[in-house]
């Protein structure tokens, strides 16, 4: 039974069906490789490079799903999407998983049918300016017109806040982020807002970053995390286990560099979440040992995070709240037994 509904956050009409839609770890390893939505192009999250290899945090936890089924994190194709387009494709079966700075909302979890494996990435929204427009708080910006992309959570939240602080805005909104940020560049709009993550990234745009600065105002919660779709309780757990399993393995100190010789290691915890010791991987219908791979494909969460957007890349974003529970941050896995 298929049901229409109109949503807010995609802004256009989605069918979701009902029915369930099991079998999808069949269905990837039948076709041999991992469909994985992707963003058509965030420096740090998800781009291709000129010879078409894709980099970024959000494609490593594909190459990471695809590492925990066929032991080869090489085996995925990604495809690009946009905001407006990504529910659908996922709804559609055309992606097997969305990981594409995706945020997780209750309407997004239910009507769209929808479940989020996990909070990869803590985020939230915030907003970049001129300096050349002598403005220090976002709540100076009554009159701003702002430049937003479609079928993003961004949208919503900027009517909320300017509504709710009596200011007055105008919303210039585009379909990608190319022209997102090309206007904003070409002086269209006076603001550009987006998740902080997709600013230090969307900065590195710009004809000249250093003209630009981002206002201290974080005005959501935004937690960014892969999505797979309703009906398949295996593949939600491979997914989520995936993520925890990296977020366990930075925990212990098991790296790209030391997992193999970690297997020889006397810490229970280790060796449950290598697959040496319990039923790990095999109670997800995968190889036992299938975090070996998944570590030796992408390296652990803190591996995964340095080199893609933080201290090993261009964008240098700080672990911040995305540091693990231990370390003051928010990064949290239940036990692996
Ligand atoms: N996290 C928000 C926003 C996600 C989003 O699509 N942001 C834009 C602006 S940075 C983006 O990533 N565009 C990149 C792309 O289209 O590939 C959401 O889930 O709605």
């Amino acid at each position: 039974m298929k049901r229409l509904f109109m949503s807010a956050v995609l802004g256009a009409a989605v069918a979701v069906s009902g029915a369930a839609t099991a079998g999808t770890l069949d269905d990837v390893k039948a076709r041999g490789t991992l469909s994985c939505g992707s963003n058509t192009g965030l420096a740090g999250f998800g781009q291709p490079d000129a010879q078409g290899h894709w980099n970024g945090f959000d494609v490593d936890y594909c190459r990471a799903v695809a590492a925990a089924v066929f032991g080869d994190g090489n085996k995925v194709k990604f495809v690009p999407l946009s905001a407006k387009d990504r529910f659908t494709a996922l709804q559609s079966k055309e992606v097997d998983v969305l990981v594409r700075n995706t945020t997780w909302t209750s309407s997004r979890d239910t009507s769209l049918g929808l479940n989020f494996a996990g909070i990869s990435y803590f985020d939230g929204q915030g907003f970049m300016v001129r300096k050349k427009l002598k403005v220090n708080s976002a709540l100076e910006l009554s009159g701003a017109s702002v430049c937003t992309q479609q079928g993003t959570t961004t949208e919503l939240n900027l009517a909320d806040y300017f509504r709710s602080k009596n200011m007055k805005f105008e919303a210039v909104v585009f379909a990608t982020s190319d022209e997102t940020i090309k206007a904003y560049d070409a002086g269209r709009c006076d603001v550009f807002t987006t998740d902080a993550s997709g600013l230090y990234s969307e900065r590195l745009r710009l004809a000249n970053p250093d003209d630009h600065m981002v206002l201290p105002e974080i005005i959501s919660k935004e937690p960014l995390g892969p999505a797979v779709r309703h009906g398949d309780d295996q593949w939600f757990d491979i997914v989520k286990w995936t993520h925890f399993g990296l977020i366990t393995a930075e925990e212990l100190g098991v790296t790209k560099a030391n997992v193999e010789q970690m297997k020889t290691s006397t810490n229970p915890d280790v060796k449950r979440l290598l697959g040496v010791e319990g039923d790990f991987g095999k109670a997800l219908g995968l190889q036992n040992d299938f975090m070996v791979n998944v570590i030796k494909g992408v390296g652990n969460y803190g591996e995964l995070f340095e080199r893609t957007v933080g201290s090993g890349s261009p964008l240098k974003i700080a672990r911040g709240v995305n540091q693990l529970w231990n370390k003051g941050g928010l990064q949290y896995a239940p036990p692996i037994r």
